[in-house]
């Protein structure tokens, strides 16, 4: 049985904090020092993983030695967010072991998946099972994804693949509307998902503000993902209110 090291820690952080923050870096946006300088200062502020990646990552070199130099500097977990199998590289301690499952294209549900597992397991990277759902269209993760990607304002659909990624044994589900998404998952969708799905419920795509944040940790997210709004300059201060707010927030 592999290691579990990674899926225990988030769920003992779930008990201490009721919505986690975590930092998604992606190497080819952030220059090497902003990368570093960042995830000790999330780290500090309270965030619980740094994910690197994302789906317009793809230099598998930049994102090898931005895990690397940040490993050395903080002790919270660097969980890599692969958008292909250029995403696996060395050095972290999990992945998001994700099938787009509502892609259509098969490369992207499993194929991609088997290409890159013998990575995985050469790198003692502990995989996370995810399904990773895009909600909307119009971003490079529903274009590069080739998803069907699910209506805002059709929670039940999102509700359906995660109660088949739950048959299926994923244990983590992962709502994405996409990097810099101009909207986000509406708290609807995440309520209806919470509802049938047991396991950790992560949420992602242009989160950045206080009450958006407070309103998808009260539906049931257990993790909400931030790139964007530290790329393009927000400040910490922000994110550290955001952070704060959200592991205050009841579910
Ligand atoms: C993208 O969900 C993540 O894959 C984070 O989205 O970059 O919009 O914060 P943002």
């Amino acid at each position: 049985m592999a290691s579990m090291r990674i899926e225990n820690y988030l769920k003992s952080q779930l008990k201490k904090k009721n919505t986690l923050i975590f930092v998604l870096i992606d190497s080819e946006v952030s220059k090497n020092t902003d990368a570093v300088t960042l995830a000790k200062k999330v780290e500090k502020m309270g965030a619980s993983a740094i994910l690197v990646g994302g789906s317009s990552a793809t230099d598998q070199m930049e994102m090898a030695k931005t895990v690397k130099t940040i490993k050395k500097l903080i002790k919270i977990p660097i969980i890599l967010f692969p958008g292909n199998i250029t995403g696996v590289v060395p050095g972290a301690d999990a992945i998001l072991f994700s099938s787009l499952l509502n892609s259509e294209n098969p490369y992207f549900i499993s194929q991609a998946q088997a290409l890159g597992a013998p990575a995985v397991l050469k790198f003692g990277l502990e995989p996370l099972p995810t399904a990773y759902l895009i909600i909307g269209e119009g971003t490079s993760a529903w274009f590069f994804g080739s998803a069907r990607g699910i209506p805002f304002d059709k929670p039940n659909i999102a509700a359906a693949y995660s109660l088949a990624a739950q048959f299926l044994g994923m244990r983590f589900v992962y709502l994405e509307a996409g990097s810099g998404a101009k909207s986000n998952v509406k708290p609807e969708m995440v309520k209806t998902v919470r509802k049938i799905f047991n396991g950790f419920l992560i949420v992602g795509g242009g989160i950045k503000d206080v009450k958006t944040a407070t309103n998808l940790a009260k539906a049931g997210a257990d993790a909400l993902v931030i790139g964007t709004f530290l790329e393009k300059g927000g400040s910490l201060k922000k994110l550290e209110q955001i952070t704060k707010a959200i592991q205050r927030t009841k579910k």
